[in-house]
């Protein structure tokens, strides 16, 4: 599994306030724990507070980079924010330019300009694509797949490797009203989505977005992250520091025989 930490989001109070106050420990501490814990890749979101996000992107990865050699994710749906990060972006070990839709009304090129950066962030960094369009989120499998086939589509024309592409199909809280049929909805996509192309797209999911706002926050996660590993999803961003969660990712991994089975496996992982 490659394994996208979600910490560094300004979402987070500790990560809010860094940011306010330039506390480079706090970030600093929260990308080395993280790579620690088994994060193959660091998500990097400025949140929603910070008045200047393409210079607190910058900040950001300079700060990680200062300490941590752990490739980075740069969150953000905006280009500005994410072609200033790749402006300081050591992407020699790759990244992630983490995410864009298939387009957009107010920008039908989007997934373009993601593609563009990427290459010009390094010949190792990858993009996550959503299943989104200018309509919106999809709520059907259909559609979801459909997004999906034009994103691969657009990026073999152009030559862009489909192993350094993300297919992300949009989980949302479970608990919104009317949304409780999307996680099967979800499942179903992936299960389309891991033929569009050979070699396959990775997938990926944003986790933690699926239990925000209930009681059983690690149960809800770690049951549906089995479940999608076992209809092909081979990325998520998660929350790192939950072990019952890392456990479930090895204990997949074995179960999918991705991972040779030893009585200490969850060890050996
Ligand atoms: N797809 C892609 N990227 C993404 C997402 C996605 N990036 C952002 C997000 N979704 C994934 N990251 C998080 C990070 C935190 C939470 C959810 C998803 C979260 N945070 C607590 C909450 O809202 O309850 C914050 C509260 C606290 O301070 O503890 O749940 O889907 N490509």
């Amino acid at each position: 599994m490659i394994l996208i930490g979600e910490r560094i989001n300004g979402m987070f109070l500790d990560v809010k306030n860094a940011i306010a106050e330039k506390n480079e420990k706090v970030v600093q501490d929260l990308a080395i724990k993280q790579t620690n814990a088994g994060a193959s890749y660091l998500d990097i979101n400025v949140g929603t507070a910070a008045a200047d996000q393409e210079g607190t992107m910058q900040w950001l990865i300079e700060t990680i980079q200062k300490v941590c050699q752990t490739p980075l994710s740069l969150d953000s749906q905006k280009p500005a924010v994410i072609a200033a990060g790749i402006k300081v972006l050591n992407g020699e070990n790759g990244g992630i330019l983490n995410s864009t839709p298939l387009n957009k009304k107010s920008d039908e090129e989007v997934l373009d300009k993601y593609l563009d950066m990427a290459d010009q962030a390094g010949p190792k960094v990858g993009v996550i694509a959503l299943t989104m369009d200018k309509n919106g989120v999809p709520q059907d499998t259909d559609t979801r797949v459909a997004i999906a086939a034009e994103i691969v589509q657009k990026a073999m024309e152009r030559g862009f490797d489909t192993q350094r592409l993300f297919i992300d199909p949009i989980v949302l809280p479970v608990k919104v009203p009317n949304a409780q049929a999307q996680p099967g909805n979800i499942l179903a996509a992936m299960e389309q989505i891991r033929y569009l192309s050979e070699p396959a797209p990775h997938m990926t999911i944003g986790l933690s977005n699926l239990s925000q706002g209930t009681n059983e926050r690690s149960l809800i996660n770690r049951i549906f992250l089995a479940m999608a590993i076992s209809r092909g999803l081979d990325s998520a961003i998660v929350e790192v520091f939950d072990e019952q969660l890392m456990n479930v990712v090895a204990t997949s991994e074995m179960l999918m025989n991705r991972q040779i089975y030893s009585d200490s496996f969850l060890k050996v992982y």
